[in-house]
């Protein structure tokens, strides 16, 4: 790339803290000094919030950077604590999961029932020859046992490799092989939009390419007619007949948790591998930290699905290594009706609510009316993760989810961080609308140029961290070599950066007059025009932030005379016209916002309205794909999208417009 990005966005609007949230914060702006004045024994003191066997002798070992181990010598069970310490205080009656079925059937876990369930498939799968550091991939629904599998692994110190309920045989196979998982817990398959879809058909196509795989246990969810081998075993017969009493065994800090393959919009996946202690000092911590979580009073619901690094780091061993009650939701927001979100939180009364902006886009579609039919005023805080939040979509959360006085967090992280890096603290920081504001306190963040150098306030360029942290990825499952080449090449104790390790993060990003970081997407989908390295995210921010656009994205397609120019898809809002002459209209309306918004170099050369845009299953918009719509081309690989007719809608609809 020839240019740092431009800076074109320019949102000033800024909320602080509710007073009530801030006065009983559980960390205040202390915790930004005590991190800054000694960075590892405030990772010390956070490590501390969990019960270890054996305490560390060193907090980080750097010595065979950018390979770090964290709390050396230091031994825990995972499990231990995200279950059995909960019920040793005394809070084994405390629900841990209130579990809503799509079809709207119900199931309450308490962390008693917790701590039998985990015991007893530790037990089954030890019956099965799992032991430490063997490797079990989980493909479930989104069902309590797919928290059950994860914690039975974590607490016999099998790593566990949690696949996406929606990936397809070629994927799951390729993610079985690659570790060569020894057992696969799965299930008849999970409620999606209205009927049974199934699972175990995939696993049987998987598995006859799998010789790895000894065993398959199988969750009865749906009830349908499965078909049977000699490799497979009922769940409700394995499990729920062993005993349950297991006495879980500390392991080592460094000992591998789980390998989970990246949502990756581009190349071919990488195992990200993560482990214990640091992995889970950083969950537990920015739980408590970000979402502010009171254990005796939040109800906290995150929505993503377990298959993600979210709902492994939220969903599972953040929120319960803190004790929590959480919701745990098996299907889609728009069944059976589109407030079945709304409907959750109030019938729950959720407090915290965690999801993703390809969501609140969504909700912004079908408009304010739907929320409004709900009473949420049990929400005391609101998060984002996923994607850049646009700075509209942001206002409509805060607005219409938020009552226009509840705090939003835009988390920015990754599944290689492992933990959230980026983002507000709900109780100090004056959050902007579409930035993540700053690194949390103990994690070092910077913005870069092509050279490495740190960009001045007002700049943007390549986000970067500068100092390892405790839940940082540790190698690519079986290729440290593309995971030195991958994150630490680019600036990695290059000239630039003397001999400091420095990771690329992939994302571009600026640094506003206040030296705040607001992120602009993934490098590989910045554009190129007349010279100027342009932002994806603030031309589709400036779309959204037009009241006819619900949600837009933005490719550069190759150009005579511009290299690359600047192509737009936009989903209209609630009624807005997309056809004919008001289609036309609203077109030329849309190029003109944006160039008045952003300035004249970032009009788009053609905008398409569009029904619909391609998502991967995790929500992310797929670009590469527009840019082979754009570019005329034939489509590349669509195997992660999350809905493979959108594709043809969407050429369908080409030819209108400009
Ligand atoms: C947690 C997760 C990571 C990529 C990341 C970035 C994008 C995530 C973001 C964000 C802007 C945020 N991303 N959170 N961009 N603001 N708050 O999503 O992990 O699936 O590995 O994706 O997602 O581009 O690099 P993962």
């Amino acid at each position: 790339m020839s240019e740092a990005l431009a800076n074109l966005l320019n949102e000033t609007r800024q909320f602080p803290p509710p007073a009530e949230l801030a006065a009983n914060a559980n960390v205040t702006a202390a915790a930004y000094d005590e991190a800054a004045g000694d960075r590892l024994a405030f990772w010390e003191r956070q490590a501390g919030r969990l019960t270890w066997a054996q305490p560390w002798e060193q907090v980080l070992d750097w010595s065979n950077a950018p390979f770090a181990k964290w709390f050396t010598g230091g031994r825990l069970n995972v499990a231990y604590n995200c279950v059995d310490r909960h019920v040793e205080a005394g809070h084994g009656d405390k629900v841990a999961i209130h579990w809503e079925g799509e079809p709207g059937d119900t199931r309450t876990v308490t962390y008693a029932d917790l701590h039998r369930l985990t015991c007893q498939a530790a037990n089954a799968l030890t019956e099965l020859g799992v032991t430490a550091g063997d490797r079990v991939a989980i493909y479930l629904p989104m069902i309590p046992e797919a928290a059950v599998a994860m914690l039975a692994c974590a607490r016999i110190g099998a790593t566990h490799s949690v696949v996406f309920g929606g990936f397809s045989a070629d994927a799951l196979t390729n993610r079985i092989q690659d570790a060569s998982a020894k057992v696969v817990i799965t299930a008849d398959g999970g409620f999606r939009r209205g009927k049974p879809s199934a699972l175990k058909p995939t696993v049987d196509e998987a598995v006859a390419n799998c010789p790895s795989v000894e065993h398959v246990l199988v969750v009865r969810r749906t009830g349908e007619e499965v078909g049977w081998s000699a490799k497979d075993h009922w769940w409700h017969e394995a499990v729920e007949n062993a005993s349950p009493e297991h006495e879980a065994q500390p392991f080592d800090a460094e000992h591998p948790l789980f390998i989970l393959y990246t949502s990756g919009t581009t190349a071919r996946p990488k195992g990200i591998l993560h482990t214990t202690g640091g992995y889970l000092t950083q969950a537990s911590y920015t739980t408590h930290a970000v979402f502010d979580l009171k254990p005796e009073t939040d109800v906290y619901w995150c929505t993503a699905d377990i298959g993600w690094v979210t709902g492994h780091s939220y969903i599972v061993y953040g929120p319960l290594s803190n004790g929590a009650t959480q919701i745990m939701y098996e299907g889609t927001p728009d069944t059976p009706h589109k407030g079945r979100f709304w409907e959750i939180v109030d019938k729950y009364k959720v407090s915290i609510l965690y999801t993703a902006p390809t969501l609140i886009r969504t909700m912004m579609k079908w408009g304010e009316d739907v929320p409004a039919g709900y009473d949420l005023s049990s929400l005391r805080l609101l998060g984002s993760v996923g994607e850049p939040i646009n700075p509209e979509a942001w206002i409509w959360y805060r607005q219409y989810v938020g009552r226009g006085e509840l705090p939003v967090v835009d988390t920015w992280w990754q599944t290689e961080t492992g933990a959230m890096m980026i983002s507000p603290l709900p109780g100090v920081t004056e959050a902007k609308p579409g930035s993540a504001m700053a690194p949390l306190p103990g994690i070092a963040a910077d913005v870069v140029d092509d050279q490495g150098e740190s960009v001045p306030n007002g700049g943007g360029g390549y986000l970067v961290l500068t100092e390892p942290w405790p839940s940082m990825l540790r190698t690519i499952w079986g290729d440290d070599s593309r995971f030195l080449e991958t994150y630490w090449s680019r600036f990695g104790a290059g000239a630039n950066a003397g001999d400091k390790w420095v990771y690329f993060a992939g994302d571009g990003a600026k640094k506003d007059d206040d030296g705040h970081i607001w992120l602009l997407g993934r490098v590989d989908d910045v554009m190129l025009v007349s010279g100027h390295n342009i932002s994806t995210t603030e031309v589709e921010s400036a779309l959204v932030s037009h009241p006819s656009v619900a949600e837009a994205a933005v490719v550069g397609a190759t150009d005579p005379t511009t290299g690359q120019a600047i192509v737009a898809f936009a989903i209209p809002r609630g009624s807005a016209e997309i056809s004919g002459d008001a289609g036309e209209q609203l077109i030329a309306e849309l190029r003109n916002h944006v160039a008045k918004t952003l300035g004249p170099i970032a009009k788009p050369r053609q905008i398409m309205l569009v029904p619909e845009l391609p998502k991967t299953r995790s929500g992310k918009i797929m670009r590469r794909l527009l840019r082979d719509v754009a570019e005329n081309r034939s489509l590349g690989d669509v195997t992660t999208l999350q809905d493979s007719s959108v594709m043809d809608l969407i050429s369908s609809g080409m030819g209108g417009g400009r």
